[in-house]
């Protein structure tokens, strides 16, 4: 095998074993929480403002709804593995419980992304009602992780 072939193969193995160790994305557990509550910050601004067009307080117009929708998509790839910083329960609404079940948490969390993906469909389909109850499915699935996972 040549150098190159060998630095490729050596970066792919650092890479992976870095992604896999959370300790290696925040330097303290402070940063994870804060991290997390900032995206979700932004995602909440955003679900909300679909949740304007759905109930009608505001005007429905396909392209924002769809804009909105896509920045939810793409905003729910990041918080997950700063759940699951160690310690980063004690300091939050974080339920230890998110950590202990890790398998359900995230399971939760690819249904959420799952019922976001699906509603940025119906979206880009254009359908009101359909829209109206992808919606609703979505919203669903955001409360399922929060009964479970944070505190009141
Ligand atoms: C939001 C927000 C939530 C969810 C949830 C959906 O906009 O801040 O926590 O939607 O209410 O059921």
């Amino acid at each position: 095998m040549n150098k190159n072939a060998w630095t490729a193969i050596c970066s792919a193995v650092v890479m992976i074993w870095a992604a896999g160790d959370v300790r290696a994305q925040f330097a303290k557990v402070e940063d994870a929480i804060k991290y997390r509550q900032s995206v979700m910050s932004v995602l909440g601004t955003h679900f909300t403002r679909l949740g304007a067009m759905v109930r009608g307080e505001t005007p429905f117009v396909r392209e924002a709804f769809e804009e909105n929708a896509s920045l939810v998509a793409t905003l729910l790839k990041l918080p997950w593995e700063a759940f699951q910083v160690a310690g980063s329960d004690k300091a939050s609404a974080l339920r230890p419980e998110a950590l202990s079940q890790k398998e359900d948490f995230l399971k939760l969390a690819r249904a959420n992304q799952d019922e976001v993906a699906k509603l940025l469909a119906a979206a880009k389909a254009g359908e009101l009602s359909g829209i109206r109850s992808a919606f609703g499915a979505a919203g669903a699935s955001c409360k399922a992780c929060h009964d479970s996972y944070r505190r009141k």
